[in-house]
């Protein structure tokens, strides 16, 4: 199949799975095509049957903003013709569905045919989505798209809850290259960020407002008085300035890292003993899949479809969301005892194998033939 991937090309989660699945997709034999604004950051390797489109923006002083839906809608009517796609396979709602469906009809216009797949992440529903500017754009592109997919049984519920949207959507979840993350471990980073064997709790986000980076170090405020351990703080956004003061008001800069953005994340997660993901919402939970991936179990919230990925005391634990003494409590009891950790630990990666690549691109690969199979001829 010659497939077209559209996603956003940062570290955000649906980036990830955007660029995972192709790159799965390619080891299988498909031809994808990935279109963005800039490289996306996982596609990191070179394969004879992958491609990387990128889509150029107009810049006129007329314009404010550079109408980007224009220029990605082009850049998909350009390569869906002269590559031959069978499939557009767009990742986050906004803007990428509109500009598929309108591609899709400038294609028809002049006898051309694609299938339009749309996968939901989280906040192209859950937030962005639903603000009454954006919503019936997003009702509009869910129910043109050919097929739609929606990452968790949360987002599919909160998806037909608040859009006006009429038609079926598919649960796929979110899936882990297993190999990516095993046997990564770095014993002389774990020295020299706990050299007296204090644990290490670690959190990884893009520090927007929703992943609750502040919760972060109030949770590890508490663990830390009543064990030994480190923060590692891993990611960059908007929150990064206030949750440094927060460090310093607290006292805490000697033991909490600020290590920004980073590529070899199973690295960091390999000398972790805990993630902790307190959000205020999130669709699936990605990060804490990929620490599973490197046996750390998970104190999150109980927010959106994280009771879907996070097992209550199996792989971790769950706590409502903003209650801080719990997630302490938690947090403590998982890290106070070595057969505590072993045992969560085990779970952890039990039910990263649950999401393994090999388990869930097949559900993508169906789709594609169905959807190709059931349009007109
Ligand atoms: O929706 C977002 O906030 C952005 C998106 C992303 O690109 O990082 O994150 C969402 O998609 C991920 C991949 O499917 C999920 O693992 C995240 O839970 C989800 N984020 C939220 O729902 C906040």
């Amino acid at each position: 199949m010659n497939i077209g991937i559209v996603c956003y090309p940062t570290y955000g989660g649906s980036g990830v799975v955007a660029t995972e699945l192709g790159k799965g997709l390619a080891a299988r034999g498909h031809k994808v095509h990935f279109i963005s604004y800039t490289q996306p950051a996982r596609l990191d390797i070179f394969m004879e049957n992958i491609f990387y489109h990128e889509v150029a923006m107009v810049h006129y002083p007329l314009f404010e903003h550079s109408p980007y839906v224009l220029a990605l809608t082009g850049k998909l009517v350009d390569v869906v013709k002269y590559e031959k796609l069978d499939v557009l396979h767009v990742h986050y709602a906004i803007p990428h569905a509109t500009a598929a469906n309108l591609a899709q009809q400038i294609l028809a216009s002049q006898g051309i045919r694609v299938a339009v797949v749309t996968t939901l992440h989280g906040t192209d529903v859950t937030l962005v989505g639903k603000d009454p500017t954006y919503e019936p754009v997003v009702s509009f592109a869910i129910n043109q798209s050919d097929a739609v997919t929606a990452v968790s049984e949360f987002l599919k519920a909160d998806t037909y809850k608040h859009f006006h949207v009429n038609r079926e959507i598919e649960v796929i979840p979110n899936f882990i290259d297993l190999n990516r993350f095993f046997h990564k471990s770095k014993s002389h980073f774990k020295m020299a960020i706990a050299p007296n064997g204090e644990r290490i709790v670690t959190h990884v986000s893009n520090f927007r407002k929703v992943k609750r980076v502040d919760h972060v170090i109030e949770i590890f405020k508490g663990i830390q008085e009543r064990l030994p351990a480190k923060l590692l703080l891993v990611g960059d956004g908007p929150e990064r300035q206030k949750a440094e003061q927060q460090c310093r008001e607290l006292g805490l800069c000697d033991e909490i890292r600020f290590l920004g953005k980073q590529e070899a994340i199973e690295e960091i997660l390999s000398i972790s003993d805990l993630f902790l993901m307190p959000s205020e919402t999130e669709s699936f939970g990605l990060a804490a899949l990929e620490a599973f991936a490197c046996q750390v179990p998970v104190v999150s919230s109980n927010a959106g479809g994280l009771p879907e990925v996070n097992l209550h005391g199996e792989t971790g634990y769950l706590a409502n969301f903003g209650d801080i003494q719990a997630m302490i409590d938690y947090s403590v009891e998982i890290l106070g005892s070595d057969d505590r950790l072993a045992f969560f630990r085990k779970n952890a990666l039990q039910q990263a194998k649950q999401f393994e690549l090999h388990n869930i691109l097949p559900l993508y690969e169906a789709l594609y033939e169905r959807t190709l199979a059931s349009q007109p001829a």
